[in-house]
C-alpha cells in the first residue's frame, strides 16, 4: 500500500455534502481513506469570478498503481456531475492527486506532485494541518515551510472533520 494525498474541493450545489459523499465514494478496499483535514472556505484561484470554494485534503494508502487511480478518480468525478468545461471553472467535485508516495510523474495526463499546488493556500492550509512535515520530493521543503511562504490568499477553516 502506497501512502497519497488527495485534494477535493466544490464550489457547486450543497459544497459540504459533496465533499462528503466524494469522501464515500472514494473510500474503497483499494482506496483507503485514512485522515481528513479541516474544511476551508477558500477564495477561488485562477478564475477569480465564481463562488468561493470548500477544500480539504485527505491522506489515503491504496493498492492501485498512479493511472488506476487517476481512472478511478475520474469516475467519483463523473458521478458527481462534474462537467469538464471552463479550465479552472466551477466544479461540483474536483479531486487532485497532490502525492503519490514520493513519486514524481511527468506525463502528458498525470503530474504529480501537482504541479501547482506549492503555490495554492487551500491545498496547503489543510495539508499543513494533515502533514506539517511532509516534504515535497521536489524540492524537499515541508508543507509548513511552503505554507509560511504563502501570502495574500483568503481560506478559512470553517469545519473540522472526522476521519471515517
Ligand atoms: N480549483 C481550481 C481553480 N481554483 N480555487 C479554490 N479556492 N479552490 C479550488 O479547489 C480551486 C480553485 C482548479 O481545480
Ligand atoms: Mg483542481
Ligand atoms: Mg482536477
Amino acid at each position: 500500500m502506497k501512502k497519497i494525498y488527495l485534494g477535493l474541493g466544490s464550489n457547486v450545489g450543497d459544497r459540504r455534502a459533496t465533499l462528503d459523499r466524494g469522501l464515500e465514494a472514494l473510500n474503497t478496499p483499494d482506496l483507503r481513506i485514512l485522515r481528513v483535514s479541516p474544511i476551508y472556505e477558500t477564495e477561488p484561484q485562477g478564475l477569480r469570478e465564481q463562488e468561493w470554494f470548500l477544500n480539504l485534503v485527505a491522506e489515503a494508502e491504496t493498492s492501485l498503481f498512479p493511472r488506476q487511480l487517476l481512472q478511478r478518480i475520474r469516475r467519483v468525478e463523473r458521478e458527481f456531475g462534474r462537467k469538464r468545461t471552463v479550465a479552472n471553472g466551477p466544479r461540483t467535485l474536483d479531486i487532485d492527486i497532490l502525492f503519490f508516495a514520493r513519486s514524481i510523474i511527468q506525463s502528458a495526463d498525470l503530474q504529480v506532485p501537482h504541479p501547482r499546488y506549492s503555490e495554492r493556500r487551500f491545498v496547503l492550509a489543510p495539508m499543513a494541518d494533515l502533514a506539517p512535515d511532509w516534504r515535497d520530493p521536489q524540492s524537499g521543503r515541508s508543507m509548513r515551510a511552503l505554507l509560511d511562504d504563502l501570502q495574500g490568499q483568503k481560506v478559512r477553516r470553517v469545519e473540522t472533520t472526522s476521519t471515517p
